[in-house]
């Protein structure tokens, strides 16, 4: 299999921590959907990242479907398997991607022509991000190690992804206002999956 994306996509990271993570044989190749005739329309006619080739001429698209295919590809899920667990799994990546594309939003608002921002559009990603933030910290168990249980899965792997994405690109101090997730996010991001798939540039926040 092979992975197109770009480095500072969290959408894609998501996907490469979880290769990372499961060890599996997928290539990674750097593909700008930006470019103008950006060949990521061959594999994704919607012209974005990530897309896993998974035969001849034959893509996955949509990173929430790319790590679903990649999570059961090989047998060994990172979901849990009963009922609550699943759904719970579910719960925090739904609250990731959202985190995510708040974050994706924001920072295209922050690039365009000053004159052209609209200052409330990105006051409402930041205050959908701080939301989710709150309600993240409200839903940790304290001193938990994972978001679920004692075993890193998916939900970790989105949630993780999303605040590094929140460090990387809209910088500012959540920590002291969510101090469990603090605590759980350093040890995910200490992880070699975590480590080895930083966007360059990443700035690490104590
Ligand atoms: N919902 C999509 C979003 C993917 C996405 O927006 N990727 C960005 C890179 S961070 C992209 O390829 N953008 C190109 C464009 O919008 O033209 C997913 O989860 O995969």
């Amino acid at each position: 299999m092979k992975l197109y994306g770009s480095t500072t996509s969290p959408y894609v990271r998501k996907a490469r921590v979880l290769i990372h993570e499961k060890n599996m044989p997928v290539e990674f190749i750097v593909e700008d959907p930006w470019v103008e005739d950006s060949p990521i329309i061959i594999k994704n006619p919607l012209s974005k990242v990530p897309a896993l080739e998974i035969g001849t001429d034959s893509y996955m698209f949509e990173s929430v479907l790319v790590v679903h295919y990649l999570d059961h590809a090989d047998g060994k899920s990172f979901t849990p398997r009963d009922p609550a667990g699943y759904w719970q799994s579910q719960w925090w990546q739904a609250l990731g991607q959202g985190i995510i594309d708040a974050g994706i939003t924001r920072v295209f608002e922050t690039r365009r022509p000053e004159e052209k921002q609209m200052p409330e559009k990105m006051a409402r990603e930041e205050q959908r991000i701080a939301r989710a933030i709150d309600l993240a910290e409200k839903t940790m168990k304290e001193g938990s190690e994972f978001l679920l249980g004692n075993r890193f899965g998916l939900a970790d792997i989105v949630m993780g992804v999303a605040m590094q994405y929140t460090d990387f690109r809209y910088t500012h101090d959540w920590r002291s206002r969510a101090p469990k997730l603090a605590k759980w996010l350093a040890g995910v991001a200490a992880r070699p999956s975590f480590e080895e798939t930083l966007p360059p540039g990443f700035v690490k926040v104590a």
